[in-house]
C-alpha cells in the first residue's frame, strides 16, 4: 500500500514537471524556471478580496411594449346650463271644450220700466209754462213730477208720447217740450158750442235726465185746454225699449 502510493506521487511529479516544460516553451523563457515551477508549488489559496466599487450605469433599455388599455375614467364635472334654443313651430289646434254651466240669472228688467199716465184735474191758466197734470193714472217709477209736470227718466232709450187735450171755451195750440225746445206743436181751432180734441204723439230718444212736458205755445187765446168730471185731457209716455249701454 505504502508502495502503490509512491508510485501514484511520484506519476503526478513527472506530469507536473511535463506540463511545466510544455507551457515554458510558450512563453517567456526567462520566466520559466522561476513563474511555472513557483505555481505547482503554490500554498494554500488566499483571502478573498474586497468588493470592487459600484460599476457605471448601464445604457437605457429599449421602450417597453404598449400596455393593455386602462380602465374608464370617471365623469367630470356638470357644465353650465346652455342658452335657450329658439321656439319651436306651433302645435295643432286643440278640440273645442266641453260647453261651461249655465250662468247665474240676470238682473230683473223691473230697472228697465219707465211709465206714466196723467190728467188734468183744472183747466190750465197759464200759458208758456210746464202744464201740471195733476191727476195720476200711472207713475209707478215716479219719473213723472206732478209739481212741475215734467217727465224726467232715468234709463236711457226711445220713448212713446202721446197726448190727448179736450179743446173748450178757445183755441189750443199746445206743444211738447223736451229740454226747452218744442219737439210737437198741435193746433186745433175751437168750434162754437162743441168740445173739440186736440191729439199728438211722437217717439223721442232720451238720455237719462232729459225732460219733457206739454205746455200751452204762444199766447192766452190758444189756451182752451179743458177738463171736467166727463172730459179728461191726459198725456202719458213710456219707454218702448232701453238702450243697451244701460246694461252695466
Ligand atoms: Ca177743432
Amino acid at each position: 500500500m505504502k508502495l502503490r502510493s509512491s508510485l501514484f506521487c511520484s506519476l503526478m511529479v513527472l506530469v507536473k514537471l511535463c506540463c511545466c516544460l510544455e507551457v515554458g516553451a510558450q512563453e517567456d523563457p526567462s520566466q520559466i524556471s522561476r513563474t511555472s515551477c513557483a505555481n505547482w508549488m503554490s500554498g494554500s489559496p488566499g483571502v478573498p478580496g474586497h468588493n470592487g466599487l459600484p460599476g457605471r450605469d448601464g445604457r437605457d433599455g429599449k421602450d417597453g411594449e404598449k400596455g393593455e388599455k386602462g380602465d374608464e375614467g370617471k365623469a367630470g364635472p356638470k357644465g353650465d346650463t346652455g342658452s335657450l334654443g329658439a321656439p319651436g313651430p306651433a302645435g295643432h289646434q286643440g278640440l273645442p271644450g266641453i260647453a261651461g254651466l249655465p250662468g247665474e240669472k240676470g238682473e230683473s228688467a223691473s230697472i228697465y220700466r219707465s211709465a206714466f199716465s196723467v190728467g188734468l184735474t183744472t183747466r190750465v191758466p197759464h200759458p208758456n209754462v210746464p202744464i201740471k197734470f195733476t191727476k195720476i193714472f200711472y207713475n209707478e217709477q215716479n219719473h213723472y213730477d206732478a209739481t212741475t209736470g215734467k217727465f224726467r227718466p232715468t234709463v236711457s232709450g226711445v220713448y212713446y208720447f202721446a197726448y190727448h187735450i179736450t179743446v173748450y171755451v178757445a183755441d189750443v195750440k199746445v206743444s211738447l217740450y223736451k229740454n226747452d225746445k218744442a219737439v210737437v206743436i198741435t193746433y186745433d181751432q175751437y168750434q162754437k158750442n162743441n168740445v173739440d180734441q186736440a191729439s199728438g204723439s211722437v217717439l223721442l230718444h232720451m238720455e237719462a235726465g232729459d225732460e219733457v212736458w206739454l205746455q200751452v205755445y204762444g199766447e192766452e187765446e190758444n189756451n182752451g185746454i179743458y177738463a171736467d168730471n166727463v172730459n179728461d185731457s191726459t198725456f202719458m209716455g213710456f219707454l218702448l225699449y232701453p238702450d243697451l249701454d244701460n246694461r252695466h
